[in-house]
């Protein structure tokens, strides 16, 4: 059984030892349907501090963890260790060089981290942007992961992580399903309206949140689990829509509120296989002497 653990709305002024008993209650849940592991959102333990546009280091700093786990976080270490339960979430990592990133951690289930991801694709501005309805700093407080999208062998699965943004671009499924994944792991904090276009509201977001997570799952045979940070925060709506998706695109567990929400599914990673030996066998299929443009160029060139 895994779980996707939704959390609602966390303010500026909660601490992360709120937040953690939240999470806590969250995974005493999870324990009872007898979950093996548990997803938790991106940036898991703070408000999505990215809408806040600082310009003091020290005020930036607060957000950030120099360790994991630390004193605030070691509770879900030792609840995942005690009830042999794997658990991913996500934090904002300050490394000891002093480099800034947007991470999450997977654990096994006796507590110990097995792998780190840290969010490549980072949207957003650098600068304070006065045309926006709310600010986006990604750029601004975190470099670009430096770890590539690696995958673990974890509790039988072949399990990778990618967060919130690295969710809506293909190559983040696919270089993960060249490694076989069978599970990829995701959080996200999505503002329910585009901050550039507030005609672009809720479902409209949700739709294509779902639209590039099945894809994924489909095109790679994957399982996705997807969990939001959803709720009003501070003032500035984050939408909910939590979801596990099969290996064939389907939603198999959909969260239907706006707050802290466990989400469920008994994956079957054999579920896998079919896809992975048909239409998507990668060795007999792929073309990859027509794919060189993809890691060649970045942006959109029009034919001359
Ligand atoms: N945290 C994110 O990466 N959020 C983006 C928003 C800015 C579009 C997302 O892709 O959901």
């Amino acid at each position: 059984m895994i779980g996707g653990a939704q959390l609602g709305a966390i303010q500026k002024h909660d601490s992360r030892e709120s937040v953690v008993a939240r999470m806590l209650a969250l995974l005493e849940q999870a324990k009872d349907r007898g979950c093996e592991l548990v997803v938790f959102p991106e940036l898991a333990l703070t408000t999505f501090f990215p809408r806040w546009y600082m310009e003091d280091q020290a005020e930036v700093d607060v957000w950030f963890e120099q360790e994991m786990p630390n004193a605030a976080t070691q509770p879900l270490f030792d609840f995942a260790r005690t009830h042999r339960i794997a658990i991913s979430f996500g934090y904002a990592e300050r490394t000891p060089e002093g480099r800034y990133f947007n991470t999450s951690i997977l654990t096994d289930r006796t507590g110990t981290i097995v792998g780190k991801y840290r969010k490549v694709h980072l949207p957003g501005h650098a600068e304070f942007d006065p045309e926006r309805d709310f600010q986006h700093l990604e750029k601004r407080y975190f470099e670009p992961g430096d770890l590539g999208f690696p995958t673990w062998e974890n509790e039988g699965a072949v399990m990778g992580m990618c967060i919130c943004n690295d969710r809506r671009w293909p190559e983040t499924y696919r270089v993960m399903g060249l490694q076989g994944v069978e599970l990829v792991t995701l959080g996200y904090n999505t503002p329910s309206v585009n901050a550039q276009n507030r005609g672009e509201g809720e479902a409209h977001r949700l739709f294509h949140s779902q639209l590039v997570m099945q894809a994924g799952a489909y095109q790679n045979a994957t399982w996705v689990v997807g969990v939001a940070k959803a709720g009003v925060e501070d003032g500035f709506p984050l939408m909910g829509g939590s979801v596990i998706i099969d290996p064939n695109g389907f939603v198999v567990a959909q969260a239907d509120t706006q707050g802290d929400e466990l989400i469920s599914h008994r994956c079957d990673m054999d579920l896998c296989t079919f896809g992975k030996t048909t239409i998507f066998d990668f060795k007999r299929h792929r073309r990859i002497e027509h794919y060189g443009i993809i890691t060649r160029q970045t942006g959109a060139e029009r034919p001359a």
